[in-house]
């Protein structure tokens, strides 16, 4: 199982490169990946697996953030209903998107910055991404709210963004990454 040591931080050059796609179908290679970045999450989640490997708690996970340069998010967490929003994304891409922006209140974190960085950070209100599923389908979501905000930073990963270089004025040195 990956552990925050599998995790990079700021100031690797892979969390600056733009991922390369995945082939669909997706390879045995590519779903285990997949399938670890998922289960990642989810454990980070538990209060007793977290506390055990010492996991940070994450909502969502980028391939890059594992060293591996390819186009494959997870995301779990609560969705704008009752329900909660669990899955896996190859070579996702946001195909349309709201004028309208947003942003969270308390700002973003990012499992590869071990520090605070504050500041909005601007993203569309909402989006429309297509993608594959882990079943090698087609998938649209249709996102608003914090799951808009979590694909948005994710797929900021894939092209080699980080979170706070959408902060405006935020001051050259806290964007200096050590
Ligand atoms: O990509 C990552 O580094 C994961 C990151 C995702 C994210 C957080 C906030 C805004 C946008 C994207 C995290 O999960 S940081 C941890 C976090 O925000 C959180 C963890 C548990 C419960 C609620 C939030
Ligand atoms: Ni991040």
């Amino acid at each position: 199982m990956l552990t925050m040591k599998d995790i990079i931080r700021e100031g690797h050059s892979v969390l600056r490169k733009v991922a390369d796609h995945v082939e669909i179908p997706v390879s045995p290679d590519d779903m285990k990946i997949a399938k670890q970045m998922i289960e990642f999450v989810i454990n980070s989640q538990d209060p007793d697996i977290a506390e055990k490997y010492d996991l940070r708690p994450g909502i969502g996970l980028a391939a890059p953030q594992i060293a591996i340069s390819k186009r494959i998010i997870a995301v779990h967490l609560p969705d704008e209903g009752d329900g909660e929003l669990s899955c896996v994304v190859f070579n996702p891409k946001i195909v349309s998107h709201s004028v309208e922006m947003t942003h969270l209140e308390n700002g973003e974190g990012c499992l590869s910055v071990d520090r605070e960085v504050a500041g909005p950070v601007p993203r569309y209100a909402r989006i429309t991404v297509k993608g594959y599923d882990m079943d090698n389908q087609e998938v649209t979501y249709r996102l608003k709210g914090l799951p808009a905000i979590v694909f948005q930073h994710e797929i900021d990963h894939l092209n080699g963004i980080m979170f706070y270089d959408r902060i405006e004025g935020l001051e050259d040195k806290m964007k200096k990454e050590v």
